[in-house]
């Protein structure tokens, strides 16, 4: 194996945000433990992208904003589906702050995503209307970069959504197998996301 294998590649680092680990609003369990890996690699690459989720106050996708709703269930809205989750990752607080090991010097981007109140985005690359851009592939376009690498949190929702549009716009697309953790909920969701992922292309590395 050469040393520099992902010299020709992106890393995109996802939400590894202090609410989204241990003691935060929207714990991932062992969601920190992604992160020592993502450090000891995120050198290695020609590019590195990392987002941050980012909503606003009274955000469409947190329980507190439908009343007699709670945390982890569902409601439509309009006909989409939405899950309902506990305030987390309000913009500008400590919760949406980058956990503090993580290592961002490196990172030549910083992209934050879910900032329009009434539309959700757990992908990197597109709102969850899938059609308005973040901005990440125009750029990654523009870079000649055809290969991403993703990790962080959560598999089951933002790093899936990332790596599948990854693969719809055509880029060969791996995940750190160990330096990607799940919410879990609902129940077998990781595996689900996981086989999917593998069904589409995606290698974990
Ligand atoms: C995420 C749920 C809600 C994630 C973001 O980063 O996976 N999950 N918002
Ligand atoms: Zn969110």
């Amino acid at each position: 194996m050469k040393k520099n294998k992902f010299k020709d590649s992106a890393l995109i680092i996802i939400d590894v945000q202090n609410d989204f680990c241990s003691g935060g609003a929207l714990a991932v369990p062992d969601g920190e433990a992604v992160i020592p890996v993502i450090n000891a690699v995120s050198e290695q690459f020609a590019f590195t992208a990392a987002t941050q989720d980012w909503h606003p106050e009274g955000h469409v996708s947190f329980a507190s904003s439908h009343p007699g709703q709670s945390p982890y269930t569902t409601v439509n809205i309009g006909k989409a589906p939405q899950m309902l989750w506990p305030d987390h990752c309000v913009a500008g607080t400590s919760g949406a702050d980058f956990h503090p090991e993580l290592n961002t010097d490196s990172c030549n981007m910083l992209l934050r995503k879910g900032t329009a109140l009434q539309m959700d985005s757990y992908s990197a690359f597109f709102e969850n209307d899938r059609v308005t851009p973040t901005g990440l592939a125009g750029c990654l376009h523009n870079l000649n970069i055809s290969s991403v690498v993703l990790c962080g949190l959560a598999i089951d929702y933002c790093v899936f959504y990332s790596a599948m549009d990854a693969v719809g716009l055509g880029l060969s697309v791996s995940i750190l197998k160990d330096g990607v953790r799940g919410v879990g909920v609902p129940q077998g969701s990781v595996r689900r996301a996981v086989d999917e992922l593998k069904r589409v292309g995606v290698s974990f590395v």
